[in-house]
Parts: C-alpha cells; structure tokens; sequence
C-alpha cells in the first residue's frame, strides 16, 4: 500500500475531527492510500505531545516550517487560526505538498486568491474544508436537484444559528475564543458559519451573483484573552444577507451567536416549481423532499395524500452509507470529515480533482467579502463569484 504521510498543523476541535478521519479512512475506504500520522505541529509542546499520545502521530513540533523541509511528509492539514492559513498553504505549495486547509480559506479574497495561485503553480493537490458538504442527506440533496427533480429554482433558504457568545462574560481572543477577535477570524458568524451555509448553496444552486446584507454587533466590547483589557469587539455577531443566484433564483441566509437555544442549527430548504429539498442538521440523517412532478411520468403528483417525504439516508444505495453499517443505522458529525478526507485521497488516485478545491473556496470567499462589505456599505453588492 502507498502512504499519504501527514503533517498536520493545530491541536484544536478542529485538529482533532482531521485527524479522527485521517486514523478511520483505512477502516471504512478501500483507497490504495494508508494514511500515516507522521507529526502534529503546535505551538505548545505540551499540548503537542498530549496530541501524540492521543492521536498516535509520530512526533510533535512547535514550528510549522519544520514540517515543510520534512522529507517524510506529504500533506500538510491547516487546522490553525484563520489568519495562519494563508503563509502556512503557500510554504506547504512552495515545498510541493499537498494541502488541505480548514474553512474559510483566508482572511480575504486577496488572501485567498494567493493561495489559490501558489498550489495552481505547484501543481499540488488541494482542498478545502467544508465538511457538511459530506452528510449524506446534503450529498443527496445534490443528487436530487441534479436528477432535475426540483425543475426552475425559485427560494433558497439558509440559517445557521448558535448561541454560545450571548453572555457578556466570553472574552475574545486566545486560544479557544479566537473566532471572536477579527484580526485571527477576518469576520464572526460571515465567514465561521455562512461560509458553510455559502458553500452548500453554491454547490447545491450554482454561483451567487448579488447579496445586499444587514451585520450586527451585540455586544460592543469584551475583555480581550492576550491583553487582559476591554477591547472593541471587530466581527459581526449576527449577519443576514439576500442573495441572487445566477440562475434567477433568489436566496435568504442568516446567522448569529444569538440565538438562544440553538447549538449547531444548520438548516437549508431549496423551493423549484417541481418539488423542494430541506435538510436540518439537528436531524442529520434525515433529507425532506417534496415530489410536485414526477420525473417519469412527467405527471403532477399532487393529491389528497401528498406530503413531504422525509428519506432516512441510511441505505445502502446512499452517498457513502455502504461504508458503514447496516441500512437504518446512522454515522455522526465526525464521519463528515472521513467522508471527505477518502474523497481527497480517491481524488488523488484517479487523478480526478476533489472539490471544493481552493478555487472554489475562492469563489465562496468571494461572497463572504462581499456580505461585510455590503453590510458596511448598505447597498447591493456584484460578488463576482
Ligand atoms: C463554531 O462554533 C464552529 O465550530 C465552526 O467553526 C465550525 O465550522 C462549525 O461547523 C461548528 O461551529
């Protein structure tokens, strides 16, 4: 068996969801690749070589570089800070590994642009992030509205909602709380969460062309994790954008912090003039789907008994459920992540790119930059994804 050896860079909730994939793929995907955990990089030793220990890499390093003239790695897995993304994904092309980095891509379009070029030029394998892409019920949803079972696209309608900064007592900055300063984050919930909100709609609807949004801060000022003082909050807490897509279709997204009860709500609903698509990651296995024409027959469907459907994808014949369990049983979150990583590694056995790759977290960079600025601005905005 070949080997894909990984450096993976950053000990966090999202080290730790990479790396869980990167020790399952040889169990549930038959790629001609095993992955070999060879270093975690962290700037803290300690946590570095707890990583070790719980993870099973091979050595811990507090230098990102040194993971980039290391002979025996492959691929390198940013899993830091926003922020970070950029320097580290143009070193790891410049040394000619492959690279995955989380979401979103980078701080801007500028940043992310540059990322795009230098593993273009290098000609290394790339991908970003999005990992709900990878729930079975949104891959297929994807195969729904390609089939053509929705016909002309109308509604499409995006919330991704949490609830965890509402007190005024969450300081921002630092190692967990980073996602709350600007300058590590580049925005708030615009590019932690609508990211994946944006990415699923382009994926699932084609390109937005247009977005006018609304940005809100709750909270004005927070104590600051590496300053110890009260500090300006920078990232929008809440964002709400229209969008038109290219295709004449209009769209609704909204996220916030602040919505009291709400953990991880990820919901997205598609209305075309054949039938309709909704999915809820509360429910994860779960893909509602409303049949108004039959494909076949080309006849409406409608009668007395005509409902929303909602498919249990846990069948065999679903995206990725012959690698687990038996029908009816379900995976979780984490195996989002597994999915996409046996995804990259069948990418780069049939030579056939995986998506998204950095260009086409481009192109939702793109809109996320045009959201802030329409949002400072109050106008409509081109995206020109
Ligand atoms: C933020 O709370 C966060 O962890 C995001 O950064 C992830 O991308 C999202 O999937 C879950 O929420």
């Amino acid at each position: 068996m070949k080997e894909l050896r990984v450096g993976l860079i950053g000990c966090g909730f999202m080290g730790r969801t990479h790396s869980n994939a990167y020790r399952r793929l040889n169990n549930f995907f038959p790629v001609e690749h095993r992955a070999v955990l060879k270093a975690i990089c962290d700037v803290s030793p300690e946590k570095g070589q707890k990583f070790v220990e719980t993870w099973g890499y091979e050595r811990a390093e507090t230098d990102w570089h040194a993971l980039m003239t290391a002979t025996d790695i492959d691929l390198i897995d940013i899993c830091v800070p926003n922020f970070a993304h950029r320097e580290i994904a143009l070193a790891a092309a410049a040394a000619g590994k492959m690279v995955i980095c989380e979401k979103p891509l980078a701080m801007d379009v500028a940043g992310a642009q540059e990322m795009v070029d230098a593993v273009e030029t290098a000609g290394v394998a790339n991908m970003a992030m999005f990992n709900y892409r990878r729930v079975p019920a949104i891959t297929l949803a994807k195969q729904v509205i390609d089939e053509g079972r929705i016909g002309r696209p109308f509604h499409y309608r995006a919330t991704y909602l949490q609830d965890w900064t509402i007190s005024t007592d969450v300081p921002q900055g630092g190692d967990a709380l980073w996602r709350l300063d600007a300058k590590s984050a580049g925005s708030g919930v615009t590019g932690d969460l609508l990211a994946h909100s944006i990415d699923t709609a382009m994926w699932l609807n084609g390109p937005i062309s247009r977005v006018t949004a609304k940005t809100e801060i709750f909270v004005k000022e927070r104590l600051h994790a590496a300053t110890g003082t009260m500090q300006p909050v920078t990232i929008d807490d809440a964002c709400m954008f229209l969008a038109e897509f290219a295709n004449g279709s209009i769209g609704t997204f909204e996220s916030t912090r602040y919505a009291r009860g709400r953990k991880n709500f990820n919901t997205f609903e598609l209305n075309g003039a054949d039938g309709s698509v909704y999915f809820d990651l509360e429910e994860p296995e779960y893909l509602q789907y409303f049949e108004y024409k039959n494909m076949q027959t080309g006849k409406k469907v409608e009668s007395h008994l005509t409902g929303w459907r909602k498919v249990h994808v846990t069948n065999s014949e679903h995206p990725y459920m012959s690698h687990y369990w038996v029908p009816g049983t379900c995976i979780g979150y984490e195996h989002t992540f597994l999915n996409a990583i046996a995804d990259f590694v069948k990418g780069i056995e049939t030579g056939v790119p995986v998506q998204p790759d950095f260009r086409c977290a481009l192109q939702t960079q793109k809109v996320c930059d045009a959201v802030i600025q329409s949002a400072r601005e109050g106008r409509w905005l081109e995206t020109g994804a």
